[in-house]
């Protein structure tokens, strides 16, 4: 008998891109999901107890409960094999894992970290100026290499691998929280790296989860609920989080 989707919980809100990319891998693989979509630091004691590391997305299911991005949609890939994450080749396999590892190491810590933490994280949720010089050294000196080396590998039509695959997602979901950070990229400079997320954007569910997820983000938390529903994400009727932010051990 087929392994029919269980229904799955996952913590967290689509303005993470990791939380995009598991929702965008559910939604390829029919996996229904209902949404906790809580900012991580807002999560009390028993986000802690699910999420040790106190990071979104999270993701339980009537089998397990676990965390990371890239530990899911395995989790996922290999429980709902159809259609596959992965392309069919060890060789191109070895590709596609090497680029979501990318993703989640140099290009994480420079889009994330460097960009999106400094403009947006550290004013809206700690109350704490910009430091403006940090922000401008991260977009104009540890930027530029991570977008030349996708530049490198980005293919001319297509996808980078084969089919669409977990490479494809894992690089372009970063990409909408530069925009919500105010960078704007140079279309001259890059030109195969943007056209290619935006053929995974708009080729793949992270079309809708970023449409939503540019809402979101000008939203407080209690309309945000509102507006899952209204994109047809159901919200959890209970939430692990709380209404005062902490930091997590590997808060940045
Ligand atoms: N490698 C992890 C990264 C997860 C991550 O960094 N999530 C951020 C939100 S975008 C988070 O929870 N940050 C809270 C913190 O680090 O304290 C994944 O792919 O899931």
């Amino acid at each position: 008998m087929p392994d029919l989707p269980a229904p799955a919980t996952i913590i967290g809100g689509a303005v993470s891109p990791y939380v995009r990319k598991v929702l965008a891998v559910c939604a390829l693989k029919g996996v229904p999901v209902t949404i906790d979509p809580i900012i991580p630091f807002f999560g009390g004691d028993r986000f802690t107890a699910v999420s040790p590391l106190r990071r979104v997305p999270v993701l339980i299911d009537d089998q397990v409960t676990i965390s990371d991005s890239a530990v899911i949609c395995q989790y996922l890939d290999e429980r709902y094999p159809d259609p596959p994450l992965l392309p069919s080749t060890p060789a191109d396999r070895a590709r596609a894992r090497w680029l979501e590892a990318f993703a989640a190491t140099r290009m994480s810590d420079v889009i994330m970290w460097q960009v999106f933490n400094e403009a947006v994280i550290k004013p809206g949720i700690w109350g704490r100026p910009r430091d403006v010089a940090a922000l401008e050294r991260g977009v104009a000196e540890a930027l530029p290499p991570v977008l030349d080396y996708l530049e490198g590998v980005a293919p001319a039509e297509g996808y980078v691998v084969g089919p669409l695959s977990i490479a494809d997602l894992s690089v372009a979901v970063l990409f909408r929280n530069l925009t919500w950070s105010r960078v704007t990229l140079d279309a001259a400079r890059w030109p195969r790296t943007l056209a290619w997320v935006e053929r995974t954007v708009t080729g793949s569910p992270l079309g809708a989860l970023s449409a939503l997820a540019d809402r979101l983000v000008r939203m407080t938390p209690a309309a945000q609920r509102e507006a899952y529903e209204a994109a047809g994400i159901p919200v959890t009727p209970d939430s692990v989080g709380e209404a005062t932010p902490r930091r997590g051990p590997m808060t940045v």
